[in-house]
């Protein structure tokens, strides 16, 4: 089998990353060939690469890299690998990545204090992201407008698409209320039971471009992946009737190619959206508020009582909601938190730092 990874979205920028990467471990063996991660379960990786898909796991040299702060590979991920035509190939690099969403992985949470908060990368390599929220009785304005700064903050473009248009008597209430947070961003209600609304979401299937599903459990990523993909290629089950929550169904993150030749990446849903290193992120998602900061008469005004303050002329003349100012400072407190307590946003501070006095230094010269 022969398969062209460039139909893998495998662009000509990873292509010259792994040129780069070979040429730095100085390997001309024809085993070495670049990867896509279609699937992860426990330690296996399954690979697509120009002989299909191959069973893969991490190899020596690259756990070696990993206490160098390397990265683990994650669904999207385009790696290295030692081709091996008999049995397990072995991931030996990771390539850079043009885009990843992250959340906050409070795995050293204990006994009521956070020892150590970590990055965890869901997936990566995508240029857009659904974000799923269904208009059912789960609906939450709020945790789309978490998923908005967590998408923005990823490197790639955010779509937000309601779900189960058919089981809402009022969808365009629902877009109309979302698109006050979503803004600069398309907000699109689809049923993957009917089809209804599908075409709205034609100009994001291109071949070649990757998308990921997020959304909380049983908000129907696999569903509307089932649909156009037009088969079953995950499992769908029912939510529970009495709060619509969903079962989990999904359990690892899949990367499926469409007969449209676009790249769907479907997630487990989540529990909750921990946001991780997100600064960036809201300042694309709260935009047109932080404008609002700079139009405050005090420099340092603290939106709360003080004359000439922008925020509150906003919130009393309606152009702000008191729920997304609300979402700001939720989240811009989050935020602050995982700065505070995540070694590795230490480390980028320290970095910023540096970099801030080199320029300083250059201007002196200069000057
Ligand atoms: N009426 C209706 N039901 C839908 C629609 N899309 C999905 N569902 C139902 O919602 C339930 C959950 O769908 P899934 O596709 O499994 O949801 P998911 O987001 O993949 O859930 P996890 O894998 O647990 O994260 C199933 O019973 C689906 O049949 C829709 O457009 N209309
Ligand atoms: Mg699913």
């Amino acid at each position: 089998m022969c398969i062209e990874l460039r139909d893998y979205g495998f662009t000509h920028e990873e292509f010259f990353a792994a040129e780069n990467f070979l040429n730095q471990i100085k390997s001309d063996n024809e085993n070495f060939i670049p990867g896509r991660v279609i699937e992860i379960r426990r330690n296996m990786y399954k690979v697509i690469s120009r002989y299909g898909e191959v069973p893969a796991e991490l190899g020596g040299g690259f756990y070696h890299s990993l206490r160098s702060g390397e990265e683990f590979p994650v669904t999207g991920d385009f790696v290295i690998l030692k081709y091996n035509p008999d049995g397990s190939s072995l991931i030996s690099g990771l390539l850079p990545r043009r885009s990843k969403f992250s959340r906050t992985d409070f795995g050293g949470h204990a006994e009521g204090y956070v020892k150590n908060i970590r990055e965890q990368v869901t997936a990566a390599n995508f240029d857009y992201v659904f974000i799923l929220s269904s208009l059912n009785h789960d609906f939450n304005i709020n945790r789309i407008a978490r998923y908005l700064t967590a998408s923005w903050q990823s490197g790639a473009f955010p779509v937000v698409v309601l779900s189960k248009r058919d089981l809402c008597d009022d969808p365009g209430s629902k877009e109309a209320e979302t698109r006050k947070i979503a803004k600069n961003v398309p907000v699109i209600s689809v049923s993957a039971k009917t089809g209804d609304g599908l075409d709205a979401l034609a100009p994001f299937l291109e071949p070649g471009k990757t998308i990921v599903f997020l959304g909380s459990s049983g908000v129907g990523k696999s569903s509307l992946l089932n649909t156009l993909a037009g088969e079953t290629v995950m499992d769908v089950k029912n939510i529970r009737g009495n709060d619509s929550k969903g079962r989990h169904t999904t359990t690892h993150r899949q990367l499926f190619r469409l007969p449209s030749g676009t790249l769907v990446i479907d997630t487990p849903g989540l529990r909750e959206l921990g946001l991780w290193d997100s600064r960036e992120g809201m300042s694309l998602a709260f935009a047109e508020l932080e404008e609002l900061f700079s139009r405050c008469r005090f420099s340092d005004c603290t939106h709360r009582s003080e004359p000439g303050c922008a925020v509150l002329a906003a919130l009393a003349d309606g152009s702000l909601s008191p729920e997304q100012w609300k979402n700001y400072q939720i989240q811009r407190k989050e935020t602050a938190f995982v700065e505070q307590h995540s070694s590795y946003l230490k480390q980028k501070k320290e970095i910023q730092k540096t970099i801030a006095r080199n320029v300083r230094q250059i201007m002196k010269k200069e000057t």
